[in-house]
Formats: structure tokens, sequence, C-alpha cells
């Protein structure tokens, strides 16, 4: 080959203090994992030593503890930008010992590419196989890495041994030129390839190879509980519904769901319907649901950031590679979030809220308003311009003390004008062409816990009628009562007559 092999430590050592980073993936997927740990335990050593060392991470969206979790174990990150979900990184944006800059996914790719937040420095690139001209196959998620790469003065590969050569195909990587010079993106149908299967890296970049084997270590979901699978019945009675008026095509319309259990479950209840013919993803995660779908022939095809399916899952996967690799497309976020093209398609998004409002605002990111959990990700991308934008969340967390259905949410992410359709454990929500008061009363009845009903009734009627009914001395009373007792259940209205 004709680059050098190095070390994780070797590579390690071209990182600077201060340097711009780009990692390659979307979730565990496709992230680098060893030169990551190994740029860590160097930023140990020179903490140690008094010296500064810290980085400025750019990734797809989260990665994995081998970066994220390794990163920020070390304090090694000073900027990071976008989504994560890794524990020891969310204590540290929480302290504000890393700064976590939260936006859109789709966004990022471009703003690179203006110089907003600098150069790159260092890309790395994890990939399945690489040819002498720098022609290199990734792995299963892609994220902003081919805009990462074009900006990067050097650039890292680690060639996991772990993926096979023969995922050549299975992406699709397209750079659409910048504003004044874009045209449309021409994806017409979910299954439209527009790109290279391949990615071009100038060869004088390649810095060297680091050999990894190493899965990306994603757990297999837990069993369905009964709120799980409450939720997942009532999406799915929802678009069966959607589709018998006709207000959903009968050749039905692409779907993209967010990651995590309901998510999953919902994808297995749309497999179990008789009613929900099959249908396109147009997606940014696929799960390992889907896998199963498309080999019962329900999802016929799969538009993609990422494959982050369990590890048995991927197994699987890559025993039965020629029967997959047509049925999907793994592309950069910002074509597979792109929002020109989840409205020309008229995608159904299906998101998770941290807790929605009476009124249809949601809240994704931040618990009791201060605590960021996880980042926007491709929510807002997806909600913004999708033709239906359904949010599903238990009605209740930690055994009835909160309510996900508030007065007021704490922290908004999608406003009242993208939500259409709300749904939990307990009913669906429809939103549509309603007004607020209408909207309170369809989301109380439906959707919050009977435990919390006539709290939330209760608080509009002592609400100041208007246009959107409130009394804002105590719309987020139902956060203060969680704060000072533990349980939302508490929230006593006789303090406000
Ligand atoms: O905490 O882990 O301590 O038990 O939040 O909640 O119910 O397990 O749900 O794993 O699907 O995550 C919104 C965070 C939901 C996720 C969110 C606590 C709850 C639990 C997790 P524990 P669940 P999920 C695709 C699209 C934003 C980005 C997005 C997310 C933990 O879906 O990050 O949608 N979405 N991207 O107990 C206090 C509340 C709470 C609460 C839940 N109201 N108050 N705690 N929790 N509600 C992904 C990408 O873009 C890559």
């Amino acid at each position: 080959m004709n680059f050098p092999i190095l070390t994780p430590r070797e590579a390690a050592e071209l990182v600077n203090h201060n340097d711009n980073v780009g990692f390659s993936g979307f979730t565990a997927s496709g992230s680098p994992k060893v030169v990551t740990e190994a740029i860590a335990q160097r930023a140990e050593e020179e903490h140690a030593a008094g010296r500064p060392f810290k980085i400025n991470l750019f990734t797809g969206a989260s990665t994995s503890d081998h970066a994220d979790g390794a990163l920020a174990r070390a304090n090694a990150i000073n900027m990071r930008t976008p989504y994560q979900s890794t524990p020891d990184l969310r204590k540290r944006l929480n302290e504000h010992d890393a700064h976590y800059f939260d936006v859109h996914l789709s966004d990022l790719a471009q703003s690179m590419r203006y110089g907003t937040y600098g150069d790159i420095d260092v890309a790395i690139v994890e990939v399945a196989d690489v040819d002498d001209e720098g022609n290199v196959v990734l792995g299963t998620g892609v994220g902003n890495i081919n805009t990462y790469v074009a900006q990067a003065k050097r650039v890292i590969l680690e060639l996991n041994e772990k993926l096979p050569a023969a995922l050549r195909g299975m992406h699709d990587l397209y750079m659409p030129a910048d504003p004044p010079y874009r045209r449309e993106i021409p994806i017409y149908k979910a299954s439209d390839r527009i790109g290279d299967a391949v990615m071009k890296i100038d060869p004088k970049k390649i810095a060297g190879i680091v050999r990894t084997n190493l899965h990306n270590g994603v757990k297999a979901f837990s069993a369905l509980d009964d709120t799980t699978l409450r939720i997942g019945h009532n999406v799915c009675g929802f678009l069966e519904s959607e589709l018998r008026s006709g207000r959903i095509p009968s050749t039905f319309l692409p779907i993209q769901s967010g990651v995590g259990n309901v998510a999953n479950a919902v994808l297995y209840g749309l497999g179990e319907s008789t009613v929900i013919p099959s249908f396109e993803m147009y997606t940014e995660v696929i799960q390992d649901a889907v896998l199963d779908l498309m080999k019962k022939g329900k999802c016929t095809f799969g538009s993609t950031c990422a494959l982050t399916v369990s590890d048995e899952a991927e197994e699987d996967l890559f025993n039965n590679l020629d029967f997959f690799r047509d049925k999907v497309a793994l592309r950069p976020v910002e074509i597979s979030n792109n929002p020109e093209v989840v409205r020309r398609l008229g995608v159904i998004s299906m998101n998770t809220a941290i807790e929605a409002d009476i009124f249809g605002n949601v809240n994704s990111t931040h618990v009791t308003g201060v605590r960021m959990m996880n980042g926007i990700g491709g929510s807002g991308d997806f909600t913004r311009n999708a033709y239906i934008s359904i949010f599903s969340c238990p009605s209740i967390t930690k055994a009835g003390q909160i309510s996900n259905i508030v007065p007021m949410v704490s922290h908004v992410d999608h406003s009242e004008h993208s939500v259409d359709i709300i749904i939990t454990d307990q009913g669906v929500a429809d939103l549509r062409g309603k007004d607020p008061l209408q909207r309170a009363h369809e989301i109380i009845d439906n959707c919050a816990h009977p435990a919390y009903r006539e709290l939330l009734r209760d608080y509009l009627k002592l609400c100041r009628m208007g246009q959107t009914p409130h009394r804002l001395e105590c719309a987020l009373e139902f956060h203060n009562e969680f704060n000072r007792s533990g349980d939302m259940r508490n929230v006593d209205w006789a303090r406000f007559k």
C-alpha cells in the first residue's frame, strides 16, 4: 500500500492543541475508534505536564464511547458540534468544560465550506477499503466526512478489518454546489442514486493508515414494554386511518424515523400492519427493525446517513450484502436530511420528544429546561419540512413523577407551527386545522396521562384568554414543582387563584 502504516499513537501525534478535527460517521457507525482514544491519552499526558490540549471536534452526529466518551473523560474537547449522546460528554457540556454548538445536522456542511468555523486541520476517517489513488470505501455511517476531507489539511484513515470491502456500492456520495450556484438536489424518489460509491481523497493529504478491528458496539434493543408497544400501536393506527381517508396516497409516502426503542417499535408495528403497503424510507438512521422489514419486502428502500444496527444485525447485514446493497443508499447528512428533498418527497417524519406542551410546542433536547440531553439532531431538518410531522413520547416518565405533557415546554426546539401530530401511549392528538385552545383540549384529552388531565384542565381555567391562553407566572409550575418536591403531581394551583 502506498500510504504509511501508523500506530494509533503516531497518528494522534499529528493532532495538535486547538486543531479543528473532523470525524467520519454518524452515530457509532462509521466513527473512528482507535486514533480517538490515542488523542485522549495524549491529552491526559499533556494536561499532566501542565500544557493545554483540547481540540475543536466536528462530527456528523453522535459518535461512540471510543470517540466522544474517551475525549470527554480526558477533557480534550474545546468546541463540539453537532449532536452527541454519550454520558461523559453530556456531563462536560452541561458544566461548560466543552462548548457545545447544537445545530441542525443538515446545516453544518455548507457553513464549513464557507469557512464559518475555520478550516479542518485533520480529518479522521473510518474506511472499509482504500486504493493507492486515495479512493476509499466508507464504513456504515457517512456524516459530513466528504466536506471535512475536502477542507482538511491532512487525513488519517482507520482501516477497519471488520468492514467488508464489499460495502462498495452502498454509498451515494454527493456534494451540492454552494449558493448562489446550487441547483436542485436531483432526488425525485428515495431510491434515486445521484453520487459516487467511493470517496476520492487527494493522496497527498493522506498522512497514513491505522489498522483497526473494532465493531461499532451498538447494543440490541431491549424487549418492548407496554408503553412502547402502545405508542407503536397508536402511530400505526394513525397512519392507517390517514391512508384510508386518502390523506396519504395509496402508494404511501417515504418515512423518516428517529432513533431509540419507540422508533424501533413503530417500525415493527408498520411491518405487522396489513393495511400499510410496502414503503420507502428517507431517513437519517436505519435501525435493526428496518433490515427485518427489507427482508419481508415491506420496506423496499432506505435512503439514510447511517446503518445504526446492533452488532448481531450487522453480522447478518454483512453476510447478505448482495441482498441489501441495492436497497440502501448511505448519503452525506446534508443530503439524507436535505430540507428541499424532504419537502419534495412528502416525507412522514416520526421523532421523539422529551416533552410537549398543550399547544403543540416540543422540547427534544433539554431536561427541565436547562440540562442538555443529546441535541436537536436531524429532528428539525425533517419536522419543519415533512408533509406530516409526528412527535411521540410516553405520557409520563419516572413512574409518573414527570408528565411529558406540560402547560408550557421548558425549552422549544420545534414550534407549534411545525408539529402536526402528538402521540403518546394514551392516544393521538391531531393538531392540524385547530386553534391553540382546541389543540390544548385535543392534547389533554388524548395524550396526557389520566393522573395529569385535571391538573392541565385546571391550568387552562387559570389562564388569561387570548389567542394562546397562558398564565405566565405559573406556566412553568409543573417544572418548578418537580424541582421542589420531585413530583409534578404535587402542583397546587390554589396558590395562583
Ligand atoms: O432517562 O435514560 O435516565 O432513563 O430521558 O428517554 O424515554 O428512553 O426515550 O431514548 O427515545 O430519547 C428525546 C432524548 C428521547 C431522543 C430523546 C428521560 C428518560 C430517559 C431518554 P434515563 P426515553 P429515547 C434522530 C432524530 C432529539 C434528536 C432527534 C433525542 C431519557 O429521542 O435525543 O430526535 N431526540 N433526532 O427518563 C426528564 C422529561 C423526560 C426525561 C424523558 N420530560 N423530563 N427526563 N426523560 N422525558 C437521531 C439523530 O439525529 C442522530
